[in-house]
């Protein structure tokens, strides 16, 4: 289908500049621990999105995630199955159960960059014939027996050298010996191009990070850096003085360079607010998240849907005044796929994920069986589970807060590339049913209407007897 999700990510001069980060594709993942760890970070902005790394952590692993992601080659894997010489059969095994990797590299620390001592794979013992605690010298391929290659070996010559070989892997080596990367022959029809991808001039892919208005003096330089694309303010509460003072602290240290989004509002003041402080995009949306109790317990927030029609007007008015044109961002609360064609034809330049990305592989949570059915952890940023973490920093006054989030369960769904692309599919679909080819085109032509509940009932199957049913009764 010729239609194109591009959408800008940060502010610029419409019509008169391009765009300094867009993306491919609509989509960003929420700021949580359960959902934007280094892993889906990856797997989205090979779609062509961005996540953005959790700031509830040190600034430390924060910047390390970031940095992994930016160190991330396609291809080159940085080998997740190590042991050391001492190691034995037994611990292949062990090791085997929890990676799921049969290829295991020997290195004289059992570290992922030790030196390389060999590599054990299936085809390297017998269980038949030999006892667990056999040590896995005595089974492995050697070094003097392995092909290797140099670590600056590109993923084509690469491959070229496992095809010759005819071998399974190949270990990419630094001159002292140290492990680099393994490169395997089964991702061979991976490696080749994504064509949404997101990829920065240095051809890594595009990350984004959040912070507080807190610690920003120390966590802004650490992620910037480690080479993060794009910040962003993570808040429930983002028309508030804290957040125009950490926009201020980064333009006064970096100018336009850095760019940070800020949030969360759900009306024109907030956004209006936002915008004249510098914010490079506006998030909106309170209390609507799946896991967000806020309104609940503090009784504050807004619908969704009326957030944003009135935010979209908000960034309108501002681009009229000003010729800068401030993306608007719809955080939470989408459920069904239909709901981001519905948030983008209201006025919203992209979403923000938190529930739809927890529920694939690659998000940074256990996959458990509940139930007969496979699910995935899902825990808001303001539930004590996230808090957690800080605990001993906020000392006593953490004892005294109550919970704004929820610990929950989400239905299992796969890999992120296969969700993401049918959801589009039907994004694309939709936008082509109301004759736009371009999301600015959908925003214009979309008619929007009120639904009633009959309309709701007679929306889905109804007065039938679904086969599905009679067959599982
Ligand atoms: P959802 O996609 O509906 O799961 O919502 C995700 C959003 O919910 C996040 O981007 C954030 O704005 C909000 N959130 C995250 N934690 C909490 C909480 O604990 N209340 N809310």
């Amino acid at each position: 289908m010729a239609v194109s999700l591009k959408t800008p990510l940060v502010k610029y001069r419409k019509g008169e500049e391009e765009c300094p980060l867009e993306m491919n594709i609509p989509m960003v993942s929420a700021i949580m621990q359960s959902v934007s760890g280094e892993k889906l970070a990856i797997a989205l902005a090979k779609q062509g999105g961005v996540s953005f790394i959790y700031g509830s952590q040190t600034i430390e692993q924060e910047a390390d995630m970031v940095r992994r992601v930016k160190a991330y080659k396609k291809g080159f894997v940085t080998s997740d199955s190590n042991l050391p010489p001492e190691a034995t059969l037994g611990d292949v095994l062990d090791l085997k159960t929890r990676t799921g990797h049969s290829t295991v590299a020997i290195t004289d620390d059992g570290t992922a960059h030790g030196k390389l001592l060999g590599i054990v794979a299936s085809r390297d013992y017998r269980l038949s014939r030999m006892t667990h605690d056999l040590k896995v010298t005595e089974f492995m391929t050697p070094l003097d027996k392995l092909v290797t290659a140099p670590a600056t070996t590109s993923l084509h010559d690469c491959n070229d050298i496992i095809w010759d070989n005819k071998i399974n892997s190949l270990p990419l080596v630094d001159e002292e010996g140290h492990l680099q990367y393994m490169v395997f022959r089964k991702d061979y029809d991976s490696h080749k191009e994504n064509v949404n991808e997101l990829l920065d001039a240095n051809k890594s892919y595009v990350v984004g990070a959040g912070i507080n208005t807190r610690d920003y003096a120390e966590r802004v330089p650490a992620l910037v850096e480690a080479g993060v694309d794009v910040l962003c303010i993570d808040s429930s509460e983002g028309f508030s003085e804290w957040q125009s003072r950490t926009i201020d602290w980064i333009r006064e240290h970096y100018g336009d360079k850095v760019k940070v989004g800020a949030g969360n509002v759900v009306d024109r003041d907030g956004f209006m607010f936002l915008a004249k402080a510098g914010a490079d995009f506006v998030k909106i949306g309170i209390g609507g998240g799946s896991i967000c109790i806020t309104r609940e317990t503090k009784g504050i927030g807004r619908g969704q849907a009326t957030a944003v029609i009135e935010v979209a007007k908000a960034r309108d008015e501002y681009y009229k005044e000003t010729g800068i044109y401030v993306p608007i961002c719809s955080d939470g609360g989408i459920v069904q796929d239909y709901h981001i064609t519905l948030a983008l034809a209201m006025g919203a330049d992209f979403v923000m994920l938190g529930r739809y990305f927890a529920r694939f592989d690659e998000s940074p949570t256990n996959k458990l069986r509940v139930g007969g059915n496979y699910v995935k952890e899902y825990w808001g940023e303001g539930s004590n589970r996230a808090r957690n973490w800080q605990r001993y920093d906020l000392g006593g006054a953490q004892k005294l807060s109550f919970e704004e989030g929820v610990d929950s369960y989400v239905p299992y769904a796969g890999p992120l590339a296969d969700g993401v692309q049918t959801t589009l599919y039907k994004v694309r679909s939709t936008m082509c049913n109301c004759g736009a080819l371009s999301i600015p085109e959908l925003q214009e032509k979309a008619r929007l209407t009120v639904v009633s509940s009959t309309s709701i009932v007679e929306g889905g199957s109804h007065d039938v007897i679904l086969k599905n049913n009679v067959q599982n009764s």
